[in-house]
C-alpha cells in the first residue's frame, strides 16, 4: 500500500516536471522588458552578415531544460538533492557535451616559485608577488607566471580578483618590473612581433585594469596570460597544458577531452591552489572574473571549483552566459567553425541543432548557486546578445531560490547602465562596446562589498 502510493506520488512528480520541462520554460523572445537593442544597431549589423540573427522578432521558439528536473524526469525538491544529485549531473553534461573533461584536482609534482616580491610596489601603494607555476614540477615543461597586486601594507588577508589576461602579464599596468610575457601570442598590434610580446606592449591594455583603484578599495588583483597555460590557436591539442596531461583514448584524444576554455579554467584552479599557500591572500574570498572567451572560462572555472567565492563573466556571450537556443549573434555553429579548439569534440554534434543540447546556459549560471554570481552585456555587444545573457540569469534562479538565496530579483531586463545587484545573482547592460571597462570594474567591487563583508 505505502509503496504504492509511494508509486503514485512519485509519478506525480514526475508528470509535473516533464510538463514544466517541455511547456513551462518556452518561447521567450519579447519577453525582456527594460534595455532593448538600438534599431539602428540591429539593422546595421544584419546587413554586414545576413548569416546572423540581430533581431529579437527572429528567435526561434525554445524550450529550456529544466535545471530542476533530473534526467530520469524527477524534480528536485530541496537542497540536499540539488547538491547530491542533480548538481552533479548537470556539471557531467556540459563536461561531456560542451566544455570537455578536465584532469581532476591539483597536480602531485607542481611547484610555485615566488621569484619576485616587492613590499613598496607602485609608489608604496602596493605590495607585488610574481609567482612562477610549473604544472608538472619541470621548470621546461608547461608554467604560467601569476602576477599579484595587493594593498600595502597588507593588514589581514586581502580579498583578491583573479583573471585571466589577452595580453600578457606585462600589458596590465606599465610598472617595468613586471616580467614579459615570453608564450605565444595572438598578434594584437604592433607590441607582438611574430607571435612574441615586445616592451612596445607594456600597460597597452591598462585601461581594462584600474590596479590603483582596485587596491584603494581594498582588493588584491591577481592577473595570468592565458597563452601561457595553452596558447589559443588550433593546433591538434600538441601545446600547453594539454600536452602534458592528456591521455590518449584508442590513439587518440576522447570526443569529450578537455577543450582550450577548459585548460584556461583548470589553470585558474591551480592560481587558486597557490593562493592557498600565500598567507597574504584570502582564499575564501577569491572572486574570479574574466572577459569575453576569458568570460567564458571565469563560468566554467566557477562550476568546475567552488573554491571560488564569486564568479563574474564579462561579456561573455556564446558558449558563456547567452542561452544557445535563441541563436542570437554568435551561434554553437559558428562559434565551433571560428574556434575548434575552444570546446570538446562532442559540443559540434550540436551545431545548428541546439535543441537537442540537455542543457543551455542557465544551467552553467546555475551550477553557481548558492555563491553569488555576477553577468554583464554591453548595449553595442550583440554579438554576445545581451538579452540571452540576462535570461539565463533569470531561469538560474529556480535553483538560487531552491537553496534559500534571492536570485535575480528582477523579472525583466533592467534598462541601461542600471545594475541589478540586490540579490546573489547580478546584472549589468552598460553603455558602449565589447570591453572590460572601469564602470564595469566598479560594478563587481561594490558586488563584492556586498558578499565579501558577510564572509570575513
Ligand atoms: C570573438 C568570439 C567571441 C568572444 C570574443 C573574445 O571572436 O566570437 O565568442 O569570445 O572573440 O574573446 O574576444
Amino acid at each position: 500500500m505505502v509503496t504504492r502510493r509511494l508509486l503514485t506520488a512519485s509519478l506525480a512528480v514526475f508528470f509535473v516536471g516533464m510538463c514544466l520541462q517541455s511547456g513551462g520554460f518556452g518561447a521567450e523572445s519579447g519577453e525582456s522588458g527594460g534595455w532593448k537593442a538600438s534599431g539602428e544597431l540591429v539593422e546595421r549589423l544584419s546587413k554586414r552578415s545576413s548569416e546572423t540573427n540581430y533581431d529579437e522578432q527572429k528567435v526561434p521558439a525554445y524550450t529550456l531544460p529544466d535545471p530542476l528536473v533530473g534526467s530520469d524526469g524527477s524534480r528536485v525538491t530541496d537542497g540536499r538533492m540539488w547538491r547530491q544529485k542533480r548538481r552533479g549531473e548537470i556539471l557531467e553534461l556540459f563536461r561531456g557535451h560542451m566544455y570537455g573533461r578536465s584532469p581532476v584536482g591539483r597536480p602531485k609534482d607542481m611547484t610555485f616559485d615566488v621569484f619576485d616580491l616587492d613590499r613598496k610596489a607602485l609608489d608604496g601603494a602596493a605590495v607585488r608577488k610574481q609567482v612562477t607555476v610549473s604544472f608538472t614540477g619541470k621548470k621546461d615543461g608547461p608554467g604560467m607566471d601569476i602576477l599579484i597586486y595587493l594593498p600595502a601594507p597588507p593588514k589581514e588577508p586581502v580579498a583578491t580578483f583573479v583573471l585571466l589576461n589577452f595580453g600578457g602579464n606585462h600589458a596590465i599596468h606599465p610598472d617595468t618590473a613586471i616580467r614579459l610575457a615570453k608564450s605565444w601570442m595572438r598578434q594584437r598590434g604592433a607590441g607582438v612581433v611574430d607571435n612574441r610580446a615586445t616592451e612596445k606592449s607594456r600597460g597597452r591594455d591598462r585601461s581594462s585594469y584600474p590596479v590603483e583603484e582596485i587596491l584603494k578599495r581594498g582588493y588584491g588583483l591577481a592577473t595570468i596570460y592565458y597563452g601561457d597555460i595553452d596558447p589559443d590557436f588550433h593546433d591538434g591539442f600538441k601545446n600547453g597544458v594539454h600536452a602534458a596531461f592528456d591521455k590518449p583514448v584508442g590513439g587518440g584524444r576522447a570526443p569529450d577531452a578537455w577543450g582550450s576554455i577548459a585548460a584556461w579554467a583548470w589553470g585558474l584552479s591551480r592560481a587558486v591552489d597557490y593562493f592557498e599557500s600565500d598567507g597574504d591572500i584570502d582564499h575564501k574570498r577569491i572572486a574570479v572574473l574574466g572577459h569575453s572567451r576569458l568570460g567564458k572560462t571565469a563560468l566554467w572555472a566557477g562550476a568546475e571549483d567552488e573554491r571560488f567565492a564569486i564568479v563574474i563573466s564579462n561579456n561573455s556571450g556564446c558558449g558563456g552566459a547567452a542561452l544557445s537556443r535563441r541563436r542570437f549573434g554568435e551561434t554553437v555553429e559558428r562559434i565551433n567553425r571560428s574556434f575548434p579548439h575552444w570546446f570538446c569534440e562532442n559540443f559540434k554534434k550540436y551545431n545548428g541543432r541546439e535543441d537537442k543540447l540537455p542543457i543551455d546556459q542557465h544551467m552553467l549560471v546555475a551550477l553557481m548557486a548558492p555563491r553569488p554570481v555576477y553577468v554583464a552585456s554591453a548595449d553595442g555587444d550583440l554579438w554576445a546578445d545581451p538579452a540571452g545573457e540576462f535570461l539565463a540569469c533569470k531561469h538560474a534562479e529556480s535553483v538560487y531560490r531552491l537553496l534559500g538565496a534571492e536570485g535575480l530579483g528582477q523579472g525583466e531586463m533592467p534598462p541601461l547602465d542600471q545594475p541589478v545587484r540586490t540579490g546573489k545573482i547580478g546584472y549589468h547592460v552598460r553603455s558602449g562596446g565589447h570591453a572590460l571597462t572601469a564602470y564595469d570594474w566598479r560594478q563587481y567591487m561594490g558586488f563584492a562589498d556586498m558578499h565579501f563583508s558577510s564572509r570575513r
